[in-house]
């Protein structure tokens, strides 16, 4: 595998000489600045790809390039965005990267209650309440219907047996603060989002009632709109991935549940059968996050990267712990549901050297001070990518393959 890392750019506080002391090969990014639905120019592409490799390391990944939302409800400006997208792949593809990582989720991208969820061991990891979830969905966001939705919610066989999400909500909804509200609010739509080019930015005023303006937007959009909505984005750019040889993978559905009456498409294995086949081309591909696989009961992870591995361009190694409540948090990167141990050894066999990234570690040793992404700290991600190099390193040899370490007399 080559050892990625997700870097945000030249402002961002973990620099490029930190990452080549730490074993990292490749970087991960985007162009952050660049307004959402505007064409990522060549000289902008050339700037950025000529200072990583000023570094000795090179542009693996681009995650993301955001699909902005017309074209997943498919609104009127769909095609001419469409050609915007198709036009950043040639130019991105022209100065050399390959592999973009995107992701076909309705308005949020990724989704957490707790950004600093306390671990036995005193560091924090981020987790997800669903009564915490449900108190935003029926009390902050007031969208019609969620008090009916919330009532009728089933966790999947095993788990979260007896609980009552809704009178959860409901009790909590008595001790909330205005500030509490506020901080809900501020990890829901603001810090999981602002820092990976979604709709929602750090500052943005009325962030509610802009979610609002945006979930108007799916109405009368559901399961079948949408996948049909994705086949049509993907069918359109499939000739110039040919042309290209660019690789396009799909991040899953980050926790993999319908959430806020939207319909989420790449959650199950099923979902994913259905977006491989129906646009049945070796650069339709998939990020195989296995840290929000893993957050859904259903997923079997490991069977899935065995059925997945030839499709797979580009890997995020993560790990769940599922409560017998049904909350889930990020577990260890030895441990948890995702079975990294296996995972490596799945696709170091069936499709080895691909670009990998550890994903989400956590939040310790004075990480929390120093302002990074929510999940994106340094020692917590560089802990994880130590331990996640020492089980490609195993599994190489194991498998006859050459593990490179690169920045060491060896
Ligand atoms: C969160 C990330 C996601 C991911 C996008 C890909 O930590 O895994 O934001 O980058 O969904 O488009």
């Amino acid at each position: 595998m080559e050892k990625t890392w997700r870097w945000f750019g030249k402002k961002d506080k973990i620099t490029l000489a930190m990452l080549r002391q730490i074993g990292v090969e490749g970087i991960v990014t985007a162009l952050h600045d660049v307004p959402l639905g505007q064409v990522w120019t060549r000289e902008q592409i050339r700037d950025l790809r000529e200072y990583i490799e000023s570094y000795g390391m090179r542009w693996s990944v681009v995650e993301s390039l955001p699909v902005v939302e017309t074209i997943k409800y498919g609104g009127p400006d769909r095609d001419e965005q469409i050609e915007v997208y198709k036009q950043s792949l040639r130019n991105l593809s022209a100065e050399g990267v390959h592999c973009i990582c995107y992701n076909f989720m309705p308005v949020l991208d990724w989704a957490r209650t707790d950004l600093l969820h306390e671990n036995p061991n005193g560091a924090t990891n981020l987790y997800f309440n669903y009564a915490e979830f449900a108190y935003f969905d029926i009390y902050i966001l007031k969208r019609p219907g969620a008090r009916e939705e919330w009532a009728a919610f089933r966790f999947p066989e095993g788990y979260g047996e007896g609980r009552d999400v809704l009178a959860e909500a409901d009790a909590l909804a008595k001790t909330m603060t205005p500030e509490k509200d506020h901080a809900l609010v501020e990890n829901i739509v603001i810090k999981t989002q602002g820092f990976v080019s979604g709709n929602f930015k750090e500052g943005d005023e009325a962030p509610v009632q802009k979610f609002r303006e945006f979930l108007a937007l799916y109405k009368g959009i559901d399961k079948a709109a949408l996948r049909a909505n994705m086949k049509y984005f993907l069918e359109a750019i499939m000739p110039v991935c040919e042309e290209c040889g660019m690789n396009m993978c799909v991040h899953p559905d980050d926790p993999p549940i319908e959430v806020l009456g939207l319909p989420r498409i790449v959650r199950t294995e099923e979902d994913i059968e259905w977006l491989l086949n129906a646009v049945p081309n070796k650069h339709n591909g998939l990020t195989f996050c296995a840290g929000s696989l893993s957050a859904g009961a259903y997923n079997d992870v490991v069977g899935m990267a065995r059925k997945f591995a030839s499709r797979t361009h580009f890997i995020h190694l993560r790990s769940c712990h599922i409560f017998p409540n049904g909350d889930f948090t990020e577990a260890s990167h030895l441990g948890g549901r995702a079975d990294i141990i296996e995972l490596v050894r799945i696709f170091e066999k069936e499709n080895p050297g691909l670009p990998m990234r550890v994903d989400h570690g956590m939040t310790m040793l004075g990480d929390e001070t120093r302002g990074y992404n929510a999940g994106y700290s340094f020692l917590g991600r560089m802990f994880a990518m130590g331990q996640v190099q020492g089980i490609i390193a195993t599994v190489d040899r194991e498998l006859g393959l050459t593990y490179r370490q690169p920045g060491f007399f060896d």
